[in-house]
């Protein structure tokens, strides 16, 4: 038996889950708290590599139609790379784990008008019957509940700048203590305070790498000006790693950071400036909470004239390449 699977394991409900979407020709018809699509299951029963992909980055992340390209473009790229991809959202109340065409274009299409959904968001999302776009502490979980070690996404959530006085830390950063995934991506954006963001993630027990370079990369800039606490070169390396803490059973999530392609990383600076003005609106307009990290993005888009659009797309891609590297190391060990 895979390690995959045994951690799945582990999960009662999930085994139900499981179990009843591999007997059914339609998974739509499983009988478990989870639907995942055939595509993901069969990927999972044979142990192939499999990516898991998170939907605010959608619905809130990026503008209709560009973001509905772009899901369609990443998962993609995690195919041209031999991995399955696996994009989490709840749709009318049920975790879909895998989505088709027409419910990512559900997801895109709609946008803000669906719930942005943290750990703290599911239970009720589901309660309610509601559509959800499940952040990174959420797609985590759901991935976990379905054997998936390896997502993929563009940036992480952070300590804000001032969390030390208003204590917004996100809740990524505590999943990423008690959830056994691996997050690919591009870093923390700078409009994140970086260094506390950095301790938080080591007080979780977080290992977090920098994928072929020794500074941890802050989204939009190759650098952060933080060196990060380990590095990672190869996919192999990001296997084995995981394979050991899995071993382990460490139950904590690790994060590698994979800098922007050089030649997308020249908007870098434009995209520094602009974020700085969107900080200073967000506090002029005393936005609050789980707000506030649409409205720094959407507002940064704005302000750049849509490069920062184009550079989020481009290395969102370049992630994809390297979870799908890893995933399929992790599947071939
Ligand atoms: N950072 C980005 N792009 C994003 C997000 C974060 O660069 O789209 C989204 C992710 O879904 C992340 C969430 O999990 O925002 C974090 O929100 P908050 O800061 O409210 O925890
Ligand atoms: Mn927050």
């Amino acid at each position: 038996q895979s390690w995959q699977r045994r951690i799945a394991n582990l999960s009662g409900q999930l085994t139900g889950a499981l179990s009843s979407a591999f007997g059914s020709a339609d998974s739509a018809t499983a009988q478990g708290q989870l639907v995942i699509s055939p595509d993901v299951i069969k990927a999972l029963r044979e142990n192939t590599a499999v990516v898991a992909l998170e939907s605010t980055i959608i619905s809130h992340g990026m503008p209709y139609p560009q973001n509905l390209e772009t899901a369609r473009a990443v998962e993609a790229v995690v195919r041209q790379h031999g991995a399955t991809p696996a994009t989490i959202a709840i749709l009318s109340g049920v975790p879909h784990i895998g989505l088709t065409g027409a419910e990512l274009e559900l997801l895109a299409s709609r946008g803000p008008q669906v719930v942005k959904t943290s750990r703290r968001d599911l239970a009720l999302v589901m309660a309610k019957g509601l559509d959800g776009a499940t952040t990174v502490s959420a797609t985590m979980l759901l991935a976990a509940r379905a054997g998936i070690q390896v997502f993929v996404t563009g940036g992480i959530g952070g300590v804000h700048r001032g969390g030390e006085v208003t204590m917004d830390v996100s809740a990524d950063l505590t999943e990423l203590g008690r959830t056994p995934v691996t997050v690919v991506c591009a870093g923390v954006k700078s409009i994140l305070d970086i260094p506390r963001t950095l301790e938080y993630l080591e007080t979780q027990g977080v290992c977090v790498a920098a994928y072929g370079a020794d500074e941890f990369p802050a989204f939009f800039t190759r650098r952060s000006g933080c060196a990060a606490p380990a590095r990672i070169d190869t996919p192999e390396l990001a296997a084995a790693m995981i394979r050991h803490s899995a071993r382990l059973g460490l139950g904590s999530g690790a994060v590698i950071g994979v800098p922007i392609p050089e030649e997308h990383a020249a908007a870098g600076a434009k995209v520094e400036q602009a974020s700085q003005q969107a900080l200073d609106e967000a506090q002029q307009k005393s936005l609050q909470g789980s707000e506030i990290t649409p409205f720094l993005l959407g507002r940064i888009k704005e302000l750049t004239g849509g490069e920062s659009l184009k550079a989020n797309i481009a290395l969102i891609k370049n992630n994809a390449a390297v979870g799908a590297q890893i995933a399929s190391a992790l599947a071939a060990s």
